[in-house]
């Protein structure tokens, strides 16, 4: 997949069906087809009379937010942001799984920043639950390895100089609401038995991509 103008939709890399039954087909098909598509469509639309930008990737693009041009700065925050983080919530799924943790070196670090599987699951879960309105909880690490916890609103991302984001838990409404209506929590719970611990090793061992 192209990582720079003109971005493309990415492929999901599973059947609209194989988040069944926590994630359900339709709201998949619209998630996917229709709101990713359309952060797509709108980042090229905000990029497009700026060759200068034409071969940054997503991270530059977003960690250089405040050196863009100013009239499409907010275009590149909400449709880059979508773009990037609906990606990687996409690829960070799979069938699910009802015994579901990570294992190796991401798992020692989450241990050790949390104490328990458990008690990593109930900070994503606060993190998630405490953003009110739209938005993501979110596992990032740093360059060192270092995982933690945070939030962040509407498509705002974590991408930071020194922060990397691994697992955006994607809390706005179109993510559940067709299945889940106001049972946010219900979602989010589910949520875990999807995560997809193979890629999110494999990026956090590969992280130095990332931030060199
Ligand atoms: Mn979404």
């Amino acid at each position: 997949m192209k990582e720079s103008y003109p971005f493309e939709l990415m492929a999901l890399p599973y059947e609209y069906n194989d988040l069944e039954p926590y994630i359900d087909e339709e709201t998949l098909h619209y998630h996917h087809d229709k709101h990713l598509k359309t952060y797509v469509d709108n980042l090229n639309k905000a990029l497009k009379d700026h060759p200068r930008l034409h071969s940054m990737n997503l991270p530059t693009l977003i960690v250089n937010i405040d050196s863009l041009p100013a009239e499409i700065q907010t275009a590149v925050r909400n449709n880059g942001g979508g773009v990037f983080n609906h990606n990687l919530y996409f690829s960070a799924m799979r069938k699910p799984r009802e015994d579901n943790e990570p294992s190796g070196e991401l798992a020692e670090k989450i241990y050790k920043k949390f104490g328990s599987y458990e008690d990593f699951k109930r900070a994503v879960t606060d993190a998630a639950m405490g953003q009110f309105g739209s938005g993501y909880g979110w596992l990032v690490t740093d360059r060192h390895g270092n995982v933690d916890v945070m939030s962040t609103p509407n498509q705002n991302t974590p991408i930071g100089v020194n922060t990397m984001p691994l697992i955006p838990l994607d809390i706005w409404e179109h993510a559940y609401y067709l299945k889940y209506k106001n049972k946010r929590i219900d979602y989010v719970e589910n949520f875990f038995k999807l995560i997809n611990w193979d890629y999110v090793e494999r990026l956090y061992k590969n992280r130095e991509n990332f931030f060199k």
